[in-house]
């Protein structure tokens, strides 16, 4: 996928799980579908995280619900599920299977990935990744093993670096927020909780996008 297209599925980039919902997770995806998010990401992990099948049975009704609304549907760190279920990509970090493997694994499905730091994001570039997420921008309590949260810095620094690499930033990002992740040069957020627990999830997904310029 061009460069260009993936910009702007990452504009407002709403990442969830079964855990993430106070209701029935289903309802949440298609509210904020309905609300406008650009690219969904299953991410099923944590505390009470469905496994096995009731883990992939759950992923695809997910999948099923993005192909009706033409937003794609990416797997976190589950590439076995992302094929199973012909995902559009997949999203992995630091800790989980090297860039170079996945995109081996994957052909031209998008691959986004996780990176603290400049020489990090250099080496996901040269492996094949399509975008980056950087983060915790700002503070989360979503993520229980994410690093202290570190503002728009290394955004500017890749950048200032000349990369032009689409990039989504990711942790404690509200509409409020939004605005100055762009401006450090981010091409759109990334949120679980900002739509997930939202009184509506399709208005918070609409504020989202205002706040980065969607139209
Ligand atoms: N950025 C993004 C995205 N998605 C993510 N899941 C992460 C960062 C975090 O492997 P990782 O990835 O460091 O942790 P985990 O597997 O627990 O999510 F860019 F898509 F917004
Ligand atoms: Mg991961």
């Amino acid at each position: 996928m061009i460069k260009r297209e993936i910009r702007d599925l990452l504009k407002v980039y709403f990442i969830m799980g079964s855990n993430n919902s106070p209701g029935n997770p289903l309802e949440t995806v298609e509210d904020a579908l309905k609300g406008g998010v650009t690219l969904f990401q299953f991410r099923e992990k944590g505390k009470g995280a469905l496994k096995g099948e009731e883990k992939a049975e759950l992923a695809s009704n997910i999948r099923s619900l993005c192909k009706e609304y033409g937003v794609p549907f990416l797997v976190n760190d589950d590439i076995e599920l992302a094929l199973a279920l012909e995902a559009d990509g997949v999203h992995i970090g630091q800790e989980d299977e090297p860039a170079s493997i996945v995109r081996g694994k994957i052909d031209g499905k998008i691959l986004g990935v996780s990176v603290h730091t400049l020489e990090e994001a250099k080496k996901a570039v040269a492996e094949g990744a399509d975008y980056l997420g950087i983060g915790p921008i700002y503070q989360t309590s979503t993520k229980e093993d994410a690093k202290g949260e570190s503002g728009t810095i290394l955004i500017e620094q890749i950048r200032a670096a000349g990369m032009d690499i689409p990039i989504v930033g990711i942790g404690g990002i509200t509409a409020a927020n939004a605005g100055a992740v762009v401006k450090a040069g981010a091409d759109g957020v990334s949120v679980i909780t900002a739509i997930s627990m939202a009184a509506s999830p399709l208005q918070a997904a609409k504020d989202l996008g205002t706040a980065v310029g969607l139209e």
